[in-house]
């Protein structure tokens, strides 16, 4: 076996990809994916003795963050990014190393916290020599996985926030604590099992941290028509999830002639009132990450990426794909970054203006913003449409679209329920149903687009404030089912943060994490009461009685 790979829903056979990933990951990449998070944990044995004496570890905590972000799905496929990454958190390590041994600190022992191989090829027999496999009990490595891919999700909203200057120290110091509790042979299931549920709690601080953050930097989501039309202007096309990178992009196209467009999980930039002002900023193109083959081949100006979902580019377009952030893949040029931590978009932009008008995809309109403080601005009618039995149950429909035909489950149980019932949604699932025209109650729209997967938070936000509203005394007795999408590992800390805040019988699907061994699967059954999804029919009964 050459590699092994289980972190997202597409693990070949709903086991793992070995040989090659369906997301189009090659065997060395995977493999150095693996050394990488091994480093991180090194390097998070030391910091946690660091922190012991007070010093500053804001180094080791980016080196951490970054290393589980750059690993998460479809994020960076470049192997020599990879090697540097290693390469940069060994002498990271070492020098944390000696700065501790100077001061008669305690010096961690494991391997993670030694190894020292530093060319590629002592680097790729490391590699294949540290992965997931290694650890043998099978309930024990699922555990230490759902932790990890926990801390990739948690990772990537914490990096959001930090780029908006917003931080969590203890959302930080548990990066690398649930780091180091994977690399202990002496934690046990139960106490593993308890470690996952803190990452849920840490889950929650991330994401109401990069709620904070957004909002307070671009004011609260509202409720917004998007245009998905194109106009006759050279144009970027901006993906991924990163509104800084969203906010300096607008700065700095405006007024060149070349518009902006939004795609997959950028669009609810658009509801932003900090980027409504730009007369450039003209709409959403397109769907879904898995459909950017077709669409960035149609587009015809350059793509800016900040985050996943990449799927490996087509030679026509990868000459026009730019990365920013950790995103990574051979070919694709990276945009730089100036001293004072700015992004620089000139080459771009000028890449932009040589060449065409994007191609018209689709006409028309989608309707979306509605985070918690519109809903929750909606409230009085909201309360009174369920008092009244205008709305019967609201479905959390939130998570992740991906590639597999069974994903069409999701439009049609979405086409299936009934009309007095509401889709509350957030992250890349909305497009398997958000251009049903599925009309409205009472002009409250039938999908609830909150936001990015991230903005799930919002959806917690707003069951929460219904519980109090309508005086009940646990959120499981408000009319709102959850029936959640999921593909990668945001979804992960998304679904843990749910549990962690008490919320149980979730649908989770298409297909539940390979990465549950049965016992782990069983525990998450009969603790949460989650469950994975059977037909539409039978879901909607289960559902609706
Ligand atoms: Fe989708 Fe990709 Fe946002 Fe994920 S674009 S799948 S959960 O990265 O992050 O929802
Ligand atoms: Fe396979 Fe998913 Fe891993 Fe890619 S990220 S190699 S598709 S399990």
């Amino acid at each position: 076996m050459s590699m092994f790979c289980y972190q997202c829903q597409e693990a070949a056979k709903g086991v793992a990809c070995t040989v090659r990933g369906v997301c189009g990951k090659p065997e060395d990449v995977a493999n150095l994916q693996d050394l990488l998070i091994y480093t991180a944990k090194g390097v998070a044995l030391h910091r946690l003795e660091a922190q012991k004496h007070q010093w500053d570890t804001a180094a080791a905590d980016k080196y951490i963050q970054d290393s589980l972000f750059a690993t998460i799905t479809n994020a960076n496929f470049d192997a020599d990014d990879m090697t540097a990454r290693i390469q940069e958190g060994l002498a990271l390590r070492d020098r944390l190393r000696s700065d501790l041994k100077q001061a008669g600190a305690d010096l961690p022992e494991h391997d993670a916290a030694v190894w020292a191989e530093q060319d590629k090829q002592g680097m790729a027999a490391k590699a294949t020599a540290v992965g997931i496999l290694q650890t043998d009990d099978q309930d024990i490595r699922s555990l230490r996985e759902l932790i990890v891919y926990g801390l990739k999700g948690t990772a990537a909203y914490h990096t959001h926030a930090q780029h908006l200057g917003y931080s969590n120290e203890a959302v930080l110091d548990f990066m690398s604590k649930g780091l180091a509790a994977t690399l202990d042979d002496s934690l046990d299931a139960d106490t593993l099992t308890g470690l996952v549920l803190e990452t849920g709690q840490h889950g929650v601080e991330a994401m109401a941290i990069l709620d904070k953050a957004h909002t307070e930097s671009y004011g609260n989501p509202e409720m917004t028509t998007v245009n998905l039309g194109v106009r006759n202007n050279p144009a970027i096309l901006i993906s991924g999830h990163d509104l800084k990178d969203m906010e300096q992009l607008l700065q700095q196209t405006e007024g060149t002639g070349v518009d902006v467009y939004t795609h997959s999980e950028m669009l609810p930039a658009h509801y932003y009132p900090a980027f409504k002002k730009y007369g450039h900023f003209v709409g959403n193109y397109g769907n879904s990450w898995w459909l950017q083959n077709r669409e960035f081949e149609s587009f015809n100006g350059p793509i800016l990426m900040t985050t996943n979902c990449i799927t490996p580019p087509k030679d026509s377009y990868i000459h026009r794909m730019y990365g920013t952030g950790v995103t990574g893949y051979p070919g694709m040029k990276q945009v730089p970054v100036k001293n004072d931590g700015r992004k620089d978009f000139t080459e771009i932009i000028a890449h932009a203006k040589r060449l065409p008008a994007p191609a018209s995809l689709e006409e028309g309109e989608l309707v979306g913003g509605f985070a918690h403080s519109q809903v929750l601005s909606l409230a009085d009618k909201v309360v009174e449409a369920v008092q009244n039995g205008a709305v019967r149950r609201f479905f959390v429909m939130a998570g992740c679209d991906g590639r597999m035909n069974d994903r069409q489950y999701y439009t049609e149980f979405a086409r299936k329920l009934p009309e007095d019932t509401i889709i509350l949604t957030a992250g890349c699932a909305k497009y398997r149903y958000n251009k049903l025209d599925l009309g409205d109650i009472g002009g409250i729209p039938r999908v609830l687009d909150a936001g990015q997967c991230n903005d799930s938070y919002s959806l917690a936000v707003v069951a929460l404030k219904l519980k109090e509203v309508l005086g009940l005394d646990d959120v499981n007795e408000l009319p709102i089912s959850y029936n959640i999408a999921w593909y990668e590992q945001k979804a992960v800390i998304v679904l843990l943060a749910l549990l962690s805040l008490g919320v149980k019988n979730i649908h989770l699907g298409p297909t539940l994490p390979a990465f549950l061994s049965e016992n782990v699967a069983h525990v998450l059954v009969d603790k949460f009461g989650l469950s994975g999804i059977g037909t539409v029919d039978e879901d909607l009964q289960y559902f609706l009685g």
